[in-house]
């Protein structure tokens, strides 16, 4: 079939809007009409050319939802009509990590995920006779797109498609980060440096899990308003201090009992680290950093008991997790129509690239 996509022929070139060759779905995967997409801060990074994994051409976008379309032999979990998340942490319930209990980080089709391809080795999607490669499983940027039924969450029917393709990655990681992850508890203090589309979801988790104080960080005075409508009670721009680890510290009465990097940014990533409490706070790496970059600390910040861990979609399992977020979202405990501040159609989505970088949008979704 055709399916209509934005496609990334090469690293710092805006997407290009054309008809796509798409194949249908082999034993074991799903055609998804995709209804919305959200544009996240790892698909510019990919497009930026910063991705270690980065492949061109291909059909970027990972933050979706849509309608099962038809399903391979097999397939039993889901059908056609089937309202869905693509996952681009899927979860198979199989696999070592799967059946550890200690990770969502299913491994069951990773290698080739990472290549562009589907789980037999090959991409559904084609342009002129050449091949066109699937992004982190998704490739949310296409009207239509193929997935292994490993890769999609089942959502209930009544959740709109422009507000829940959100859970398919800022709301599931910023929330999930908080309870799944760091798992806050009541009281506690809690700071978050980048409040953007994952930033504000951290903030959001941290109100629900009935944190106390919750500290917002960015370089961004626009951002301060956004962080307190989530729950933010206070706002530090680095630029307005001398030492933002001696500040945070200070405001904290000790240091963060846990602290999150929605940044991407590797000097924030040691900032984070070292506002923590000492003897017993956690920092969490949420944001992607450049192929290349390393993160450092003294050992000290370490052996004086400070905790240094990361998180990949907040942690959460995506066929299990996924419809219980979207429940929350439902029933009111957790907002998402605020952050949604852009809403449009696919031949606009190199406005939403520009948006982000300039910092002025929280999310932009893409409607078919
Ligand atoms: P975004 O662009 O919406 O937000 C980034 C925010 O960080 C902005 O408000 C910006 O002003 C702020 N910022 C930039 N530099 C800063 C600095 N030096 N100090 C303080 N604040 C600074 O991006 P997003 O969509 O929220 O994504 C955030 C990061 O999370 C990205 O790196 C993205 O790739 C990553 N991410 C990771 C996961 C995961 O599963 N681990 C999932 C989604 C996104
Ligand atoms: N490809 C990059 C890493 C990118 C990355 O860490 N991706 C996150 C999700 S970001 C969503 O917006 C993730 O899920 N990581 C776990 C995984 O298995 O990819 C690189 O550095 O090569
Ligand atoms: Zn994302």
């Amino acid at each position: 079939m055709k399916t209509r996509a934005a496609v990334a022929f090469e690293a710092k070139k805006p997407l290009e809007i054309v008809e796509l060759d798409l194949e249908g779905p082999k034993a074991g995967e799903v055609l998804v009409e995709i209804m919305a997409t959200g544009i996240c801060h790892t698909d510019a990074y990919t497009l930026d050319g910063l991705d270690s994994e980065g492949i061109f051409p291909s059909v970027l976008g990972h933050e979706g939802a849509g309608i099962v379309r038809e399903v391979g032999a097999g397939v039993t979990s889901v059908k056609p009509g089937d309202h869905v998340i693509p996952l681009y942490t899927p979860e198979c319930r199989q696999c070592k990590s799967c059946l550890s209990g200690k990770t969502n980080l299913c491994t069951a089709i990773r290698a080739t995920q990472g290549k562009g391809l589907m789980p037999d080795g090959t991409s559904r999607f084609s342009y002129k006779g050449q091949t066109v490669f699937h992004y982190m499983g998704c490739s949310t940027f296409s009207n239509f797109t193929v997935l292994p039924e490993i890769a999609v969450a089942k959502i209930r029917e009544d959740a709109p498609f422009d507000k829940a393709c959100y859970v398919g990655c800022g709301v599931t990681t910023g929330v999930g980060a908080v309870v799944n992850t760091a798992k806050v508890q009541v009281g506690e203090n809690v700071v978050v440096f980048g409040l953007g589309g994952i930033g504000l979801n951290v903030i959001q988790g941290a109100r629900m899990a009935g944190a106390d104080m919750i500290v917002g960080v960015d370089i961004n005075d626009s951002k301060e308003e956004w962080g307190r409508k989530f729950g933010m009670t206070h706002f530090v721009n680095p630029k307005n201090v001398s030492d933002v680890v001696a500040h945070i510290v200070e405001l904290t009465g000790g240091g963060a009992d846990y602290s999150f990097d929605c940044t991407g940014n590797t000097t924030v990533m040691r900032q984070a680290l070292e506002c923590c409490h000492r003897g017993w706070g956690t920092s969490v790496i949420i944001g992607v950093a450049e192929a290349g970059k390393e993160i450092s600390t003294r050992p000290f910040q370490l052996v004086t008991g400070r905790n240094w861990r990361g998180t990949a979609f907040g942690g959460a399992k995506g066929r299990t997790d996924v419809p219980k977020i979207v429940d929350w979202y439902m029933n009111g405990k957790i907002e998402i129509d605020p952050m949604i501040t852009h809403v449009m159609t696919l031949d606009k989505i190199n406005d939403a690239f520009d948006l982000m970088h300039e910092g002025k949008s929280i999310r932009s979704v893409v409607v078919y």
